[in-house]
Formats: structure tokens, sequence, C-alpha cells
């Protein structure tokens, strides 16, 4: 797909505040600091469309790119920082919660690991309720470039096998995936591009 457009929209703190026009979300979703940001970053080809950060935890809201005012990215906010407050990380699951269980144009979750680490008990929550909720989806292990090959394969197969324990059904697939070398691009453009257009062929 070419993108000839990117607008970042807004910062929704609250329900009241998500876009209403009906427009298929595409929306990226993971640990605080795995990575979310930079993969938006790398796919659009820009420096900064999305804020990437090295003091995670802090961005509770849920941020809106359009594309070819065709589409959104959807950038929500990470989770599993431990310094983040209680109440923070309650909201954060609330948050994520009710906009996995609403969102009707939501076409593809893209699930987003660390491919140094096995999956967390939080990451398998979050795959636990994108299969609960019946959503299309694609989980992505990002930083791959970090790893080498060899090591890469080797947590690439320990990962699939502890997602997999949690269920597969619409999003069995693991992609290994770098911002920094693109490795992956291809295949998650890939994914975007299916379910977007089968969204606007069939409106539901
Ligand atoms: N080497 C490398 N660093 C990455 C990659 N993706 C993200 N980072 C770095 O990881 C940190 C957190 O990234 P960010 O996109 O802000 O994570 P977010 O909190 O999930 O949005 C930043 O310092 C990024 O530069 C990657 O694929 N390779
Ligand atoms: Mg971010």
């Amino acid at each position: 797909m070419k993108i000839t457009s990117t607008m970042f929209v807004k910062s929704a703190f609250e329900e009241s505040q998500w876009l209403r026009d009906g427009r298929p979300e595409v929306a990226f979703m993971g640990r605080s600091n795995v990575g979310k940001s930079s993969m938006i970053n790398s796919l659009l080809r820009v420096k900064g469309l999305a804020r990437t950060s090295s003091t995670p935890g802090r961005t509770q809201a849920i941020n809106f790119f359009l594309l070819n005012e065709r589409f959104y990215f959807v950038d929500l906010p990470g989770y599993g920082f431990a310094r983040v407050p209680r109440d923070v990380r309650a909201s954060w699951g609330k948050l994520v919660a009710d906009y996995l269980a609403k969102r009707d144009s939501l076409v593809l979750s893209i699930h987003i690991v660390d491919s140094r680490h096995e999956p967390t008990t939080l990451d398998l929550q979050l795959r636990e309720w994108l299969l609960a909720n019946g959503k299309p989806f694609l989980t992505v292990a990002t930083k791959s470039d970090k790893l080498s090959q060899n090591e890469s394969h080797k947590n690439l197969a320990r990962a699939r096998k502890v997602l997999d324990a949690v269920g597969s059904g619409a999003g069995g697939e693991l992609v290994a995936y770098s911002a920094t070398t693109g490795l992956g691009r291809e295949r998650v453009w890939r994914a975007v591009e299916e379910a977007v257009t089968a969204s606007q062929q069939s409106p539901s």
C-alpha cells in the first residue's frame, strides 16, 4: 500500500474521545517500551510521528493516526511497567479491555512482543482477550536486530510454543520484526492491507 498522507489526529484519554467516523482501525498493543511507537514510525517510514520514549509507562492515552484519509493506526498505551502505580495499571486494563470489546471498527490488532524475552504473563493475558473477543490479530516479535539469527530462531520457536498454549484461532502467526532494519515490514503491511481492504469491501 502506498501511503500518501499521514496525520496525527488526537490523543484520547477516555471513551467519549474515541473517533466516530467508522473508518477501519489497526491497533498496536504490547508491553510498555516494547517498540509500539517505533513500529508505527518504521511502517510509515517517518521519524517521530508516533512518539518513542525512553521513559516507559507514561502515555496512558490512545493515539490515533489517520493514513491516506482512509484508515487509522492506533497506538495503545503499554502495560507491565513495574514502576507505574497500581491504579494506573488497573486503568490500563480497563481501557484496553473496553477498546477490544467495544471497537467495531477494529479490523486488525498487532500484538507486539519482545523477541529477546519469553512472552510475559500480561502478554498471554492480552492474547486471551484478543481470542475471547474473536479479534483478528498478528503477533510480532520486535527488536530482532538485537539478536543473532540463531538466537532469534530459538526465541521465536519458544515464543510460538508459549503463545500457542493460550490458543491460536485467527492469530496463529508470529512474525519477526525490527524497526531498525525493516525486517518483517512487508509481512505486517500485507496483513494491514488485507484487513483494511476486506473491511471496506464488505462493511458490517
Ligand atoms: N534496536 C532496536 N530498538 C528498538 C526497536 N524498536 C524500538 N526500539 C527502541 O526501544 C525503545 C522503546 O521504543 P518505543 O517505540 O518508544 O516503545 P513503546 O513504549 O512500545 O511505544 C526506544 O528506545 C526505541 O528506539 C527495534 O526494532 N530495534
Ligand atoms: Mg509508545
